[in-house]
């Protein structure tokens, strides 16, 4: 089972990040998650649609990841196209804590997610929680709702490099309302998925 759970703080948009991925989907109101949520999607990645379509981002995204164009194709054409990934949209409300730390365990690979919009970025306890829970977990950190703020901004580009530096791991900025970085995390996602797999089956 290729599990990958979508953890942060309630009301930061992971609901919506997998709607928009998913879907192509966004919804302006709030709907909290009751517990947890699940839907799948195919690990393999469609070249002409998934990777092509992202303007150039491909380059950098399998730059991050290691991998040449050759080394991609020959990895993602082994995997079968019914081979999914299983998504787990976990509610951040702390009354389902409880719940949710049942469904944190045996996780292959974990987004978690913070609002851009709400410094300090407290993300530790998520970390802390999926190092107990899933241990062997990979994960990516996402600044989420990047429509509403400056990216450029100095004072904020200092707070995710401390972070990028204090968990040693990149931070993906996104948004599910514009669309942006969406598709880009997710087949990063997928690609770090695979290589992982490519090296030690399960
Ligand atoms: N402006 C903006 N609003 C967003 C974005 N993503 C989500 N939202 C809004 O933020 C609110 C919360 O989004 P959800 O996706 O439901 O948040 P969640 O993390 O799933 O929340 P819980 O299920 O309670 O843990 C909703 O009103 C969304 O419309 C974004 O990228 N930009
Ligand atoms: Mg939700």
């Amino acid at each position: 089972m290729l599990k990958c759970i979508v953890i942060g703080n309630l009301s930061v948009g992971k609901t919506s990040l997998i709607l928009r991925y998913t879907k192509n989907e966004f919804a302006g109101q709030y709907i909290p998650t009751i517990g947890a949520d699940f839907t799948t999607t195919p690990l393999k990645i469609d070249e002409n649609y998934e990777m092509v379509d992202l303007n150039g981002d491909h380059k950098y995204i399998l730059e991050n990841q290691g991998l040449s164009y050759d080394e991609f194709t020959e990895i993602n054409d082994q995997i079968d196209e019914e081979t999914k990934i299983y998504l787990w949209d976990l509610a951040g409300q702390p009354f389902f804590r409880k719940i949710r730390n049942y469904y944190m365990s045996h996780a292959y690979c974990a987004l978690t997610i913070f609002d851009l919009n709400k410094p300090p970025f407290e993300i530790s306890s998520w970390i802390n929680d999926l190092k107990t829970f899933s241990p062997n977990s990979d994960f990516f950190l996402v600044g989420n709702k990047s429509d509403l703020i400056n990216t450029e901004n100095p004072v904020f580009k200092e707070q995710i490099d401390a972070l990028e530096k204090r968990h040693t791991s990149k931070v993906h900025l996104v948004s599910a309302k514009s669309a942006g970085g969406v598709r880009a995390l997710f087949v990063e996602m997928k690609l770090k998925m695979m290589k992982r797999l490519a090296q030690s089956p399960l």
